[in-house]
């Protein structure tokens, strides 16, 4: 039997100290990549947190391959809790950056399950996209891309 793995970690990271056990948490499920809890201003019964193990700031910097284990696990563990408070439905929601509203800097996925009539609110008011900026956004976008 080899060392366990040393992990990118934070110590004055939130969700690094508490996969360290070091600040309790209501625990759902953990593996040796993973971590998912209660978030603890739940904005609807069940929000929950899939939280990799390993310190990213979010998926500008996080290896392919730890992306991959995270959304492989995810539809699982929305399945079990939108069952859990009887949702029909769930957000599967990742704040990227600050500006994005990420407050804590270690990447995270939220699943929020939703119910017509529930009292979340996401001010989403859209715009309207006129064809000049469609083609703009299009090159500036596409020779961007890295893949
Ligand atoms: P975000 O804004 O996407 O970075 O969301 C961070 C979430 O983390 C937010 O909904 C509150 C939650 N959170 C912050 N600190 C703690 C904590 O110590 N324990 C738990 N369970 N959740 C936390």
């Amino acid at each position: 039997m080899g060392e366990p793995p040393i992990l990118p970690h934070d110590p004055g990271c939130i969700f690094c100290r508490i996969v360290a056990g070091l600040i309790p948490c209501h625990k759902l499920y953990e593996n040796d990549t993973l971590i998912c809890f209660l978030d603890i201003g739940p904005v609807v019964p069940g929000h929950t947190l899939v939280v990799p193990k390993s310190h990213y700031h979010n998926v500008f910097d996080v290896p392919a391959e730890l992306l991959g284990h995270l959304g492989q696990f995810l539809p699982a563990m929305a399945k079990a809790v939108t069952a859990a408070v009887e949702a029909p439905a769930c957000h599967i929601l990742l704040n990227n950056g600050s500006e994005a509203m990420q407050s804590v800097l270690h990447l995270h996925y939220h699943i929020i399950p939703r119910k017509r009539g529930d009292t979340f609110y996401v001010p989403w008011l859209p715009g309207r996209l006129d064809v000049d900026t469609a083609r703009d956004l299009i090159v500036r976008i596409t020779k961007r891309l890295e893949i």
